[in-house]
């Protein structure tokens, strides 16, 4: 069974999301930042980033919330969280899976500190454009890949969903709106929201 290592109240919101989807069983294994879970040898080897979330999958680990999506999309094709292969709108899906921590993550982080970056050097450009082309790319919905929920909009409605919803550092748009509306109304949404609340 796969162990998914979190904490309550953070980035693992998604890869809890994630799971949730799924309909598999898995082990939540938590992970007490406060008391420096995250650092122990133990966990390191998992992530050596020390951060939440982390997925074991037998011999396998990895972290990063957008490459557990990905992974476990792959792993159980049943629960159709990815275009398959040779489908056109995989490119679509790979482009908003990364376009999450690519970019959507930077911009977060960008306007909560408020640290400016020339934005030819910043690989996201800057907050304005990142959340222009989100707008844009969600005008039409339901979902980022238009009729076909995946894996991309736990990475992208999770971002959006901290960003725009809990810390309100993004205002709303109308497109931002009905997406979060979509998303939270999702079982699984609603169930890993439960668990993420500790
Ligand atoms: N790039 C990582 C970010 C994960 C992350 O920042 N996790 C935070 C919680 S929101 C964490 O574990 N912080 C603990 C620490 O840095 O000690 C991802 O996308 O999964």
């Amino acid at each position: 069974m796969m162990k998914l290592y979190w904490s309550p109240r953070t980035r693992s919101f998604s890869a809890l999301w994630l799971m949730e989807e799924t309909g598999q069983p898995y082990e939540r294994v938590l992970t007490d930042l406060a008391a420096g879970a995250q650092r122990t040898p133990e966990y390191l080897a998992i992530n050596p980033m020390g951060k939440v979330p982390a997925l074991s999958d037998g011999e396998a680990t990895l972290a990063e919330a957008a490459a557990i999506c990905a992974y476990v999309a792959e792993r159980y094709p049943e629960a159709r969280l990815a275009p398959p292969l040779g489908d056109p709108l995989r490119a679509k899906y790979l482009y908003w899976l990364f376009f999450a921590p690519g970019c959507v993550e930077p911009a977060m982080v960008q306007v909560a500190t408020k640290v400016e970056m020339p934005s030819v050097a910043a690989g996201w450009g800057e907050a304005s454009r990142v959340f222009d082309v989100l707008d844009k790319a969600l005008e039409k919905g339901p979902w980022i890949l238009g009729e076909t929920f995946s894996a991309a909009d736990i990475a992208i409605g999770s971002g959006l969903n901290f960003a725009v919803k809990l810390f309100k550092m993004v205002p709303s748009r109308p497109s931002f709106d009905r997406y979060l509306a979509a998303c939270s109304a999702r079982p699984a949404f609603q169930r890993a929201s439960v668990i993420a609340a500790g």
